[in-house]
């Protein structure tokens, strides 16, 4: 059923902390850790605890949670503080677009120069 956990999804174990990460911020909805490869000094990636392989799918069927992610993710910025030099939320959508994990997931960037437009 969609939103369900997948047994074989890497973040839906880092949900249920079956698999560690660093977490920094948890919700009723979502939750927040740092990316284990960073490509910034900030990089937190914010995700649904809900399953869905993309944002797309997420975005279509739950609007609020949707939110909850992005709200989560300003949050992030602004407790590292990277929201008084600038940031950014990626969502990598689909494999020609870099994304490798099938849940739906934000990358907050920040604490460095980001290049527009992206590579
Ligand atoms: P992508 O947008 O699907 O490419 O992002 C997946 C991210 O998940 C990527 O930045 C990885 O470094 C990150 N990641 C992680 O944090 N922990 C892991 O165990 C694995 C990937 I595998």
């Amino acid at each position: 059923m969609a939103g369900e956990p997948q047994a074989d999804c890497l973040f839906c174990k880092i949900v249920s902390g079956e698999v560690p990460a660093t977490v920094v911020r948890e919700t009723e909805t979502t939750v927040a850790f740092r990316d284990i490869n960073p490509q910034a000094p900030t990089h937190v990636l914010v995700v649904p605890k809900a399953h869905y392989p993309d944002v797309a799918s997420l975005a279509a069927a739950d609007p609020q949670i949707t939110a909850d992610v992005l709200t989560e993710a300003g949050k992030v910025a602004a407790e590292d503080k990277v929201d008084e030099t600038g940031y950014r939320i990626v969502f990598n959508t689909g494999s020609g677009a870099g994304q490798t994990v099938w849940h739906a997931h934000a990358h907050v960037l920040g604490g460095r120069g980001l290049n527009w437009p992206p590579g």
